[in-house]
């Protein structure tokens, strides 16, 4: 472990900041291995009239301090590894501190780095203090003016936030650039660009007529990629402006993709910087997911424009104000963009597989965590995804209206400020007049609830009464969390019941725009329902109105009319994958008892009806008869027997691909087309349903034939990844000849051979392993490309369960030593990777003991970054 404990921060100890900073102008001269940085600000005392004046700063060569233009000696300061203070300072006064940093030998990508011969910078959370010493806190908001000076020859491009001011040329071919931000903002949204850059522009009018210039900046041999990522951010400003009210307030918005990132972009006031994965595509080379996740994260970024630039947080604890909310903008987005019915159920599959085993594990938290010991590991499934659940409670208890009230009040209490969920949570009660107090609950407690729905029918009043109980596994005195159920009563033939609350539930159940809905407040809790002639069937959680585990006894009969004929296409899709569910489990337990395992008669008739169902959106029926993901298979079980998981699950698949070859076959054939690509959700759902039928049709008697035709055609990237994809656990050679075609013709463009690796580092195949050990000795494998790192090592860690848990124990040595190697070149990424091993404690026997020791390993280095310290030694506690 590291020498000296790493320091734990609590929400509790908030302090309001001493000081203000009316204004900062920083300077760069920039150098690949000894930037210069100035920076001058101004600054008044709030409060505490006797506290020194303390700035953060890591990894900074600390080279003058001018107090009021007066040079200090170093006995008139201290600095730390962590710290620059200045014991006294005036009630206002000027500070410029002058500093040397090394852009081009900073591999962990925070602060300012150098990619691709080019200056980027990435400040959130805390790597402004990598760049010079500040405030580094969220809290802190000022107005920036930035100076960049560098060699024209190597950096044609000059950028920073807000607009451009002033530009000119100096001595020794240099030459340089002054941008001026007129909004005030915390440094967390600082950036600087620099390089050879090549963009494409073009212009967005807003609704009051002003003309915005939009410019991606991108690598020259990238040009032609940046065609979707500009429509996408002209969809997503005219979307902001039609459904929440909100238009761009810069003249200019910029966007940079870089190769080498932490994350999957950033939202730096009118310049983000992206991950070149979520802007360049074309068809060739990305695919339908590739584009869909493009227009996601544009809009997401943009987003943040106003849920996160123009109202920030107070603190880093309140992290999923911004970034909850702005994932739920971005789903609404989406959705609106493409088919609702499906995004909403990829946004529950992403949640289950995701963010439900994270709150099962040591690393669990509240989306609103309590303490941290490194912020860069809280942005996490729970903060984002959970967190855009949580908003999606107030939108499903307000009614679009009643919410969008709520926001436009949020915007005029805070624009400008940094505030806090409570500040959220009131704008919403307050505008729409309502207690929403419970809703704090949501926030402060972690765990994926349980909710438990039992029925009882009375035939001879005709009175349905219904019991729910919520729960928090291990936490047996948790307060009650306001649980938003929507829902409906079916007969046998799948036709709507009526609803009508009996006299105890009228001030429970309310008629919304997404239906019936039954508000649970407390534990545990009965509503009743009269005057229904039948006992009903029910359809419960529909649109998925809440991030809880449902436990209901549905019979099997039951699921099958639901997965046919509800209304709600997430429970019809739901109750199918149950019957999945129930058939693997059923398998899990006669494997482990030396049975044979059995193909469930019921999974079958809905498999097939669903198959075959008229009139169903294709990428329905692709999701309908796809299985449960293995993540959200394992979360099953409390204990995971991982042989008898993936037994059961290949077994599940070669009956499917056995029995219904020539359904598959035929739905195949009958959405396959010769059209040339285009990113519509029609031609996408065909696409999606026709691989879902190749992706069976692999474990089927002819494996090979319609996947190496489909890998042949090579008509667009969605088509030859799934065909490859198809190939990839299959012990042929048909398998080598497509992947070596694969990466010749490729091997030029990084984000395609990121899908390359990616393919080979989760393949099922016998010798994944020892291919997984050579993809790191491959000349192109690069430890300080973070996509290339994850594409090897994350996908192994996470998608492949086969190899990682192969019983040897060595998938976990593997990727024990690869953390530690991993954590000298750039700790964020590594504190990624040991996530892997967080759930050991879940897995049978010598498993458990070979991951644990696997953790054991890891946390025995003595220079840990406090990255991953934190995270292995939460594992371990
Ligand atoms: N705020 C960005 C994500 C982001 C977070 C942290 C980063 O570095 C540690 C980088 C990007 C977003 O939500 O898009
Ligand atoms: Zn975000």
């Amino acid at each position: 472990m590291t020498q000296n404990l790493p320091k734990t921060h609590y929400l509790t100890d908030y302090q309001p900041p001493a000081f203000e900073v009316e204004s900062l102008f920083l300077t760069f001269e920039l150098l690949p291995n000894g930037t210069r940085v100035t920076n001058r600000m101004q600054v008044h005392r709030v409060k505490d009239l006797s506290a020194p004046l303390v700035l953060d700063g890591e990894g900074l060569e600390l080279i003058q301090v001018d107090l009021d233009g007066v040079a200090l000696m170093p006995t008139q300061y201290d600095v730390t590894d962590t710290q620059l203070i200045l014991p006294d300072v005036p009630e206002r006064f000027e500070l410029e501190i002058v500093t040397e940093i090394d852009p081009e030998n900073n591999t962990r990508l925070e602060g300012l780095y150098r990619t691709s011969g080019n200056y980027c910078t990435q400040c959130e959370a805390e790597g402004f203090r990598r760049i010079t010493y500040y405030f580094d806190r969220p809290d802190v908001l000022t107005y920036f003016t930035t100076k960049i000076i560098a060699d024209k020859q190597d950096n044609k491009v000059l950028l920073s936030n807000g607009n451009l001011v002033e530009v000119g040329d100096l001595p020794n071919d240099r030459h340089y650039a002054i941008w001026k931000d007129p909004y005030k903002k915390p440094c967390y949204l600082f950036a600087l660009v620099a390089g050879n850059l090549e963009e494409v522009e073009d212009t967005f009018i807003t609704r009051d007529q002003r003309q915005i210039d939009l410019r991606i900046y991108v690598e020259p041999k990238n040009l032609d990629k940046c065609e979707h990522a500009m429509e996408s951010l002209k969809r997503s400003m005219k979307w902001d402006e039609e459904r929440f009210g909100l238009v761009y307030d810069l003249d200019i918005y910029m966007i940079v993709a870089v190769d080498d990132f932490n994350m999957g972009a950033m939202e730096n006031k009118g310049l983000n910087v992206f991950n070149s994965k979520y802007v360049l595509a074309k068809p060739e080379t990305a695919t339908d997911a590739d584009y869909e996740g493009i227009e996601s994260v544009i809009g997401h970024e943009y987003f943040h424009n106003w849920t996160g630039n123009r109202v920030t947080c107070r603190d880093w604890f309140q992290l999923t104000l911004k970034e909850g909310l702005t994932v739920f903008r971005d789903q609404e987005f989406t959705s609106d963009m493409l088919s609702p019915a499906v995004k909403r159920i990829e946004d529950v599959k992403r949640l289950r597989n995701n963010q439900f085993p994270e709150d099962a594990g040591p690393m669990s938290h509240p989306i609103q965590p309590q303490s941290y010991i490194e912020m860069n590991n809280f942005y996490t499934m729970t903060v984002y995804e959970k967190g855009a659940e949580v908003v999606r409670l107030y939108h499903t208890l307000l009614g679009e209206a009643g919410f969008q009230k709520g926001m436009q009040l949020y915007f005029d209490r805070f624009d400008g400020q940094a505030v806090t969920v409570e500040d959220f949570r009131n704008a919403m009660a307050d505008a729409n007049e309502i207690d929403l107090a419970q809703m704090h609950n949501w926030y402060t407690q972690a765990g994926t609830p349980t909710l438990k729905v039992e029925k009882h029918f009375d035939a001879a009043t005709g009175t349905l009464t219904l019991h729910c109980e919520q729960s928090l596994k291990g936490q047996s005195a948790h307060a009650p969390l306001l649980i938003p159920v929507l829902f409906g009563f079916l007969n046998d033939d799948g036709r709507a019941l009526p609803v009508r609350p009996g006299e105890n539930s009228r001030n429970k159940v309310f008629e919304t725009e997404k239906g019936h809905l039954l508000k649970l407040t407390t534990l545990s809790e009965t509503f009743e329902f009269t005057g229904l002639s039948q006992e009903p069937h029910l359809s419960l959680l529909r649109h998925f109105s809440a991030p809880v585990n449902l436990e209901y006894a549905a019979s099997d009969e039951e699921l099958m009319m639901l997965a046919s004929h509800d209304a709600d296409s997430f429970v019809r899709w739901e109750s199918i994958q149950t019957l999945a569910l129930k058939n693997i489990e059923d398998n899990v337990a006669r494997f482990q008892a030396g049975n044979g395992m059995v193909f469930s008669e019921h999974y079958q008739q809905a498999f097939q009806a669903v198959l075959e169902a008229k009139g169903l959106d294709p990428a329905l029926k692709a999701l309908a008869i796809g299985l449960p993901d293995l993540p959200y298979v394992f979360e099953q079980f409390e204990t995971i027997d991982v042989d008898a998981v993936l037994q059961a699950v290949e077994y599940q698949k070669a009956q499917i691909a056995q029995t219904f070859s020539g359904a598959l076959d035929k739905a195949y054939l009958a959405h396959c087309s010769k059209k040339a690509y285009c990113y519509d959700k029609h031609d996408m759902a065909a696409r999606m349903l026709k691989n879902q039928c190749l992706a069976y049709l692999a474990y089927g008697a002819e494996p090979v034939v319609r996947a190496v035709a489909q890998y042949e055609q090579q008509q667009n990237m969605t088509d030859v990844l799934a065909a490859l994809n198809a190939l990839n656990h299959l012990a042929v050679s048909e398998r080598e000849a497509c992947l070596s075609d694969f990466y010749e013709r490729w091997q030029q463009d990084t984000l395609v051979m990121d899908k390359w690796f990616s393919l080979q580092a989760r393949s099922e195949s016998e010798q994944a392993l020892q291919d997984v050990r050579g993809l790191l000795e491959h000349p192109d494998f690069n430890y300080r490309n973070p996509n290339r790192v994850r594409s090897v090592l994350g996908v192994f860690g996470r998608l492949n369960m086969k190899a990682f848990h192969d019983a040897s124990g060595e998938g976990y040595a593997l990727l024990a030593e690869e953390v530690l190697k991993m954590d000298k070149i750039n700790p964020q990424v590594a504190a990624r990777l040991v996530t892997a091993f967080t759930s050991w404690k879940r897995f049978k026997g010598h498993r458990q003991d070979k991951m644990q020791s696997a953790l054991q390993h890891i946390a025995a280095d003595k220079a840990l970054s406090k990255d991953v310290y934190e995270i292995v030694s939460k594992s371990l506690e």
